[in-house]
């Protein structure tokens, strides 16, 4: 039967690598103990990512007020070939590699322009979501016969030291860093990955950095409001997570979703606020939350860049910038940095 050959050979191009899960669950339960009792709460946003957080995400990808998917799209539906172009100038072959994959939705456009060269690729995708990894990685499989797939399931400080191995000796690396990731980092966060992945690099490999640009008020926090409330949703996930991986009793009806532009930093915040006085229990952590009414966990930022601003951070990092592409409406950015 031609699809049981068709599975057989995908397989054969795919390598699923998970990183330490082990580890991965000490780790949520000691960052969700230090973000739960520490002075101005908090809770880190990798931790959105199980299964219902990525599908909640790839939703919010598709909401009329997230303008950040469409026109990264958009330059890449208009500038994918000329990207492709820029990035293998002077090399014979590109492996690609991509941090933060997700659905891989918009990677498709560049994993096309990359064929269309050279006939076969090998792609690394990184994701800490091992579900939406996997699923995509068969999507892309099926989709291109003269892919090949290595993926990790784990976080960027985990994958990246690692990422070296997966470079082929003959060819050209390019990494993808899209959708911007980069935001989710404050400004020494966003340093030491592109520090930590120049390590990993060899001169002349390549990144490409999607950033989303200042702009104001109304249309930032629309982006992250949604009229839906799948935003909300996304959001107060991580509580309903928080109950089932640590067996803890957050009711997500006591708490609202709050995103507010904060332009002293640049950034939106997103916030969980407690409706009212109440206390949580988390009975793997042996811990009692207490909330006042009003009261918010901080659960992400989201920088929005200065054009100048992120190509000084790839100069100091050790990159030289070449490209910037921006969609028409000029509201995000692609930027292609060489690494010197
Ligand atoms: C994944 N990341 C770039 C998204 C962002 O825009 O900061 C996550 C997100 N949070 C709320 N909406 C989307």
């Amino acid at each position: 039967m031609p699809s049981r050959q068709g599975d057989t050979q995908e397989e054969e191009r795919l390598r699923l690598i998970s990183l330490a899960p082990e580890v991965a669950r000490d780790d949520f339960a000691e960052d969700v103990r230090r973000g739960l009792t520490a002075g101005r709460k908090f809770l880190l946003p990798k931790y959105f990512y199980d299964e219902l957080g990525s599908r909640l995400f790839e939703a919010i990808c598709l909401l009329p007020e997230y303008y950040l998917t469409r026109a990264e799209d958009e330059i890449f539906a208009n500038h994918a070939e000329t990207i492709a172009a820029a990035a293998s100038a002077g090399a014979s072959r590109v492996s690609l590699l991509e941090l933060g994959s997700g659905s891989a939705t918009k990677t498709r456009r560049i994993v096309e322009a990359l064929l269309s060269r050279q006939g076969e690729l090998l792609y690394v995708p990184v994701d800490i979501s091992p579900a939406a990894l996997e699923q995509s990685a068969r999507v892309l499989l099926q989709s291109y016969p003269s892919l090949r797939v290595t993926a990790y399931a784990a976080d960027y400080a985990a994958a990246i030291p690692r990422l070296r191995q997966s470079l082929e000796e003959d060819a050209r690396a390019l990494v993808l860093f899209l959708g911007s990731n980069i935001g989710n980092f404050d400004p020494g966060g966003a340093r030491e990955l592109l520090a930590a992945l120049r390590r990993a690099l060899r001169p002349g490999d390549r990144v490409l950095v999607g950033a989303d640009l200042k702009k104001e008020r109304a249309t930032l926090e629309a982006a992250y409001d949604d009229a839906l409330g799948v935003t909300a949703a996304f959001n107060l996930n991580i509580l309903a997570r928080i109950n089932r991986e640590l067996r803890a009793d957050f009711d997500p009806r006591r708490f609202r979703h709050v995103a507010r532009y904060d332009d002293r930093h640049g950034r939106v915040e997103m916030h969980l606020e407690s409706t009212r006085a109440q206390t949580v229990t988390l009975r793997a952590l042996d811990l009692a939350v207490n909330f006042e009414e009003g009261e918010r966990v901080h659960t992400e930022n989201s920088y929005k860049s200065d054009l100048a601003d992120l190509l000084r951070l790839a100069e100091e990092t050790g990159y030289a910038s070449t490209n910037t592409w921006l969609d028409e409406q000029e509201r995000f950015s692609s930027n292609l940095f060489v690494a010197v």
